[in-house]
């Protein structure tokens, strides 16, 4: 490998080995890039990647608040302004038990090269607090949010860091993170925010968004091998929002979803969460906050629940990683392999651990698609949510989908593209890092160092 860059992974491994979420990404990132660093040494005397491995801003607050039972908590939260060469900082709040600095770095850092891959002015950023959402009371969610809020109003703003959801924030989080922000502000400024209700500012598509961009970026994969997504079946992890996306759009489309998973397991059905019941149920599995996969197959006739175990053993023509990071190791990695399933599109973020990665690129049978070009559409459809909220003005349903759809077409183009250009081939999972790269590197280099 060139030695600069290693140089940079080495710097990174021993600087943050107690943030092993950060190294991995890190890691898979910066090695996709060996073929630009060698033919560009500007970069190595700028010495570009130091700079791109280390957040621009990072803070951490205290968050208090007060249980229905009259008792206070205090949890921590962060922010982490990653790179704002681009446009202002824009990623999501998680607000699950697991938080901490390495997985906010790690998420702020595959923001940052999914958010360019969109072409649209983001930056990266993501935020959140280890506060665990499960089995709290509706005021407790409101009290909390309002106090992470209080915390964090003063930092960003609709042309300095814009924040939206992730895993344990959905649309009431974001009302009341909203609520809060406009409180303090005294002013409707609704672009601080994405993910909003469409009664105040959110966009239309925004909540299937980032389902559908992943099925529209696996239909560019598909006619690429001159295949057709109609009659495909399709193994989803996760039951949450974007899973739910993949189901209704896979569904519209002729595919169907036969498995998800939660903490309990995974289900198996084998008809597919085809069904407008099936898939709206989805919703309300989200909603009970139960977190239990096994109600879907308590709910429907012919579903089988797995207990404690992963869907990827399961014989299906396309896998999509949709729960969470390092949801597939080697192991699973083996067994999708051995199944004979040609199509490993991710699009949880980082789903996949690198061994497993590495392995699954090698199989010459596999084509493997990353997820910050495959999840990209949901970061896209708020960057045109704050477009709107700029203009004052609302697009219809068939406006948003027809950019989303568009712009993830161009990102699988830009990602072909990158990796030919640079002699690897069709490689989706080094094309999308490269794309992503140029442009921030474009930015930093003409902005200067700081
Ligand atoms: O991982 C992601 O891209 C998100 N959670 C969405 C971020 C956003 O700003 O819509």
């Amino acid at each position: 490998m060139n030695a600069y860059l290693e140089s940079v992974i080495k710097h990174v491994q021993e600087k943050y080995a107690t943030e092993p979420e950060f190294v991995q990404t890190v890691e898979e990132v910066l090695s996709s890039l060996e073929p630009v660093i060698s033919l560009h040494p500007e970069y190595e005397k700028a010495d570009l990647l130091s700079r791109m491995v280390e957040p621009e801003r990072m803070f951490t607050f205290r968050v208090c608040w007060e249980a229905d039972d009259g008792t206070w908590h205090t949890n921590t939260g962060w922010r982490c302004q990653f790179n704002g060469a681009i446009g202002p900082y824009k990623g999501g709040l998680r607000f699950q038990k697991n938080v901490y600095p390495g997985i906010m770095k790690f998420l702020g850092f595959e923001q940052v090269f999914k958010n360019s891959l969109t072409g649209l002015p983001i930056g990266g950023g993501k935020g959140g607090s280890d506060f665990d959402p499960a089995g709290k009371s509706d005021a407790e969610i409101m009290r909390f949010c309002q106090s992470f809020m209080q915390a964090l109003y003063r930092y960003i703003g609709p042309d300095v860091d814009v924040p939206a959801g992730d895993m344990g924030v959905g649309a009431r989080e974001i009302g009341y993170l909203y609520g809060e922000y406009r409180r303090l502000k005294g002013a409707f400024e609704n672009g601080v925010i994405t993910g909003k209700g469409f009664s105040y500012g959110g966009s239309l598509v925004r909540p299937e968004a980032t389902g559908y961009g992943a099925v529209y970026y696996l239909e560019n994969v598909l006619k690429h091998f001159g295949e057709d997504i109609k009659g495909k079946t399709i193994a989803c992890a996760g039951f949450g929002n974007v899973t739910w996306g993949i189901c209704k759009k896979a569904a519209q489309l002729g595919a169907k979803v036969v498995t998800l998973s939660g903490p309990d397991g995974y289900i198996y059905d084998p008809n597919g969460v085809t069904t407008e019941k099936k898939i709206d149920y989805l919703l309300e599995m989200r909603a009970s906050g139960r977190n239990r996969v096994q109600d879907y197959a308590d709910n429907f006739p012919g579903v089988e629940f797995f207990p404690g175990e992963k869907p990827w053993n399961v014989k299906v023509d396309i896998c999509m990683p949709s729960a969470m990071q390092n949801d597939v190791h080697l192991e699973q990695a083996k067994q999708i392999a051995a199944n004979g399933i040609k199509y490993y599109i991710e699009v949880a973020n980082m789903p996949t651990t690198n061994d497993a990665l590495k392995f699954l690129m090698e199989q010459p049978g596999i084509v493997v698609a990353p997820s910050k070009a495959v999840n990209a559409g949901g970061v896209a459809t708020s960057a045109l949510e704050m477009a709107q909220n700029s203009e004052r003005l609302v697009w219809t349903e068939e406006e948003v989908d027809k950019q989303l759809h568009q712009i993830m077409n161009t990102i699988y183009q830009m990602s072909v593209d990158a990796a030919e250009t640079y002699g690897l081939g069709y490689n989706l999972v080094a094309g999308a890092n490269i794309a992503g790269f140029q442009r921030v590197a474009d930015a930093m280099m003409a902005q200067g160092i700081f």
